[in-house]
């Protein structure tokens, strides 16, 4: 068995989960699993609102196989309104509480607020999953930096409430790699060590259907920056407006593009339906034989 279907299988997912070795130190690509403590996220709004119930919900992703659980209290979707800090961590932190030492999963904090992100990484998490690249406050990467935590970068043109509108771009790829690359920058001159950043395109967020194809299809150009790409395509509304499905059934859809992700190279895979994804995935990976990515660390 390749070590990137073990990771698949969850195998070998981190050395010692829980710890803050950065994610993937065993190499293969990974599930993220999404546990959205929010009353309006794209999915899956409403349904974990309860502590208990977005805690049990996470420890059932981490048994499907997800290594790692994206646990966010505030919706992106196109046009949420924000929410306060305090909202966010209430909602968000006690869930973070409730898995940390529960589950083998590390845990990520899906936020693009400092005082959220230092709330949730005292409370267990080892991930700051930042949709706004350190943009929304840039005082993120100091925390990043001396927490010893991993962060993921994500491009998104202009801000949830407003993203959709009349999204352009030159070439679109260019542009994504161009951003991630500052974004790098910046991050690195904040003191974020090189093995500690992910770098995300960030599908679905101020881009047309043919902007995320154009995405996932020159993935390549995207991982070939040199750092672990996660893709965030699940039930995505470019999926729905290929095959016409409401969002509950996108799998099908999820599952095309989440397997194209792991041929082009990507190492992250968020998604809600774990189980289903981490068997396309282990066929995908068993298919197309020994990594031609980058994995962490190298
Ligand atoms: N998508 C959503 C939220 N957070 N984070 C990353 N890194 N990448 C994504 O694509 C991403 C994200 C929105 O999707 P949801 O409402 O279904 O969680």
């Amino acid at each position: 068995m390749g070590r990137r279907l073990e990771a698949v299988a969850g195998l070998t997912v981190d050395p010692s989960p829980g710890s803050n070795q950065p994610v993937g130190a065993s190499g293969g690509p990974l599930l993220m699993g999404v546990v959205n403590v929010t009353p309006d996220s794209f999915s899956d709004g409403g349904r974990f609102l309860d502590p208990d119930a977005a805690a049990e919900h996470g420890a059932r992703l981490a048994a499907d196989g997800a290594a790692i659980l994206d646990i966010g209290g505030e919706s992106t979707r196109p046009g949420a309104q924000p929410v306060t800090a305090e909202e966010e961590i209430e909602r968000a932190v006690p869930v973070v509480e409730r898995l940390a030492g529960a589950t083998p999963a590390r845990l990520s904090i899906d936020t693009m607020k400092l005082d959220v992100a230092r709330a949730a990484l005292a409370a267990g998490a080892g991930v700051v999953n930042d949709v706004s690249a350190f943009r929304a406050d840039p005082e993120m990467a100091g925390l990043v930096a001396s927490s010893a935590a991993d962060c993921c970068l994500m491009h998104m043109r202009g801000e949830p409430r407003t993203m959709q509108e009349d999204p352009r771009y030159d070439d679109v790829v260019s542009d994504v790699a161009s951003f991630l690359e500052e974004r790098m920058r910046f991050a690195l001159a904040e003191g974020v060590p090189e093995e500690r950043i992910w770098l995300d395109p960030g599908i679905g967020f101020g881009k047309t259907v043919e902007h995320n194809l154009a995405l996932l299809r020159r993935l390549g150009e995207i991982v070939a920056i040199g750092r672990p790409v996660v893709i965030g395509a699940s039930r995505k509304s470019f999926l729905g407006g290929l095959t016409g499905r409401e969002v509950d059934d996108r799998l099908p859809g999820t599952i095309a593009a989440n397997v194209m992700a792991l041929e082009r190279g990507a190492a992250i895979f968020r998604v809600h339906d774990v189980a289903e994804v981490r068997d396309a995935l282990r066929v995908t990976a068993a298919t197309v034989g020994p990594p031609p990515w980058t994995t962490p660390n190298s």
